[in-house]
């Protein structure tokens, strides 16, 4: 299942206490302090990892603890530091505190993190004071919201069914299910476009239908997965069986994308009629070739027609937007 946003918990681990000891000196009649200072808290860290996709394990755990540090021992004995606890995370992902709406970070690359709670520090064991030893400091906790806008180069949107599986599975990397009924895809699809020195992801984005916005089919909250693409490529089937008004469709879908209102039908876009493969294509695509005025890419998924022609594309608006 693919999560997109989810509400955490993190607690950071104390220090541990500083040691109170003193050693007696037998002969010389008289005591020196010797209790050793306690150790770090863990720090929880949260951490950007390309290999997880989703939020997904954030609904069955909410609540996450780093260790505390060990307490000082006397004879001079320094108590040890807590391991930090890392949480894994899809590049992506948006990491909020609840309480201040205060933005802690932005996951964007794997590997980056962020210390999300600090450790408490140990403290001192009266070998240092000189006097009496220091508590450990508490580590901080704080509610933090993890809010997911994959990162890709390339979304795909249209109607369900248009063949958007069908492309990114032609494509790219991923293998996502194909069916002839609609709504086969029920979350975004990730993959992984490499041709010669080129490479770039492809997101496919679950199908739309007239009234998204409105919460119609899936609605539109998959679409906050193409805030951060640079190029979105508009499917059309315009194979007859399908459509007799691909214009229309093709608008439907611009509405939905103009209703999200975060500029999305302002990206760069290539528009790809599929299905060149069923008999009768080419009226619909003079039809929307008239209506629009823009360059249209034929393809056949089935058929793996266009699809260079459709890469190259695709490459050429990718670099000319300095992307
Ligand atoms: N004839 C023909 N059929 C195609 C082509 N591309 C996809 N299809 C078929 O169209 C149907 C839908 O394809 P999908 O790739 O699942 O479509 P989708 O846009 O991902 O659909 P949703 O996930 O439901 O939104 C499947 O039966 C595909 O085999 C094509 O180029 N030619
Ligand atoms: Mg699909």
């Amino acid at each position: 299942m693919f999560i997109d946003f989810a509400k955490i918990s993190i607690k950071a681990g104390n220090g541990g206490d500083g040691c109170n000891s003193h050693y007696h000196h037998r002969r010389k009649r008289h005591i020196t302090p010797d209790g050793g200072s306690g150790g770090k808290g863990g720090d929880v860290i949260l951490r950007a990892e390309f290999k997880i996709h989703t939020l997904l394990d954030f609904r069955y755990r909410q609540h996450f603890k780093a260790q505390n540090g060990e307490r000082g021992g006397s004879n001079c004995k320094k108590g040890k530091d807590a391991a930090d606890l890392k949480i894994l995370l899809p590049c992506g992902t948006l990491i909020r505190d609840i309480k201040t709406g205060f933005i802690l970070r932005d996951l964007k690359n794997s590997g980056e993190e962020v210390i999300a709670a600090k450790g408490g520090l140990g403290g001192k064991g009266n070998i240092i004071t000189h006097s009496q030893s220091e508590k450990g400091q508490l580590g901080e906790e704080r509610d933090v919201s993890l809010e997911l806008k994959l990162i890709a180069d390339v979304a795909i949107v249209g109607k369900p069914n248009a063949g958007k599986s069908s492309l990114i599975t032609a494509i790219s990397n991923a293998r996502p299910k194909i069916a002839s009924y609609p709504f086969t895809t029920k979350a975004p699809i990730l993959g992984v476009l490499a041709c010669d020195d080129f490479s770039c992801v492809l997101v496919d984005i679950p199908g739309l239908i007239e009234g998204a916005h409105l919460g119609k089919g899936l609605g539109i909250e998959f679409l906050k997965h193409i805030e951060r693409t640079k190029l979105v490529l508009q499917l059309v089937d315009i194979s007859p069986e399908a459509t007799n008004d691909p214009v229309s469709d093709f608008k439907i879908i611009d509405t939905e994308l103009k209703s999200y209102s975060a500029g999305l039908e302002k990206k760069p876009r290539i528009i790809v009629a599929n299905k060149i493969d069923l008999p009768g294509w080419q009226t619909n695509l003079k039809k929307l070739t008239k209506a629009l005025g823009e360059k249209i890419i034929s393809i056949s998924c089935l058929e793996k027609k266009g699809l260079e022609e459709l890469i190259y594309e695709i490459r050429r608006k990718l670099q000319t937007h300095s992307c």
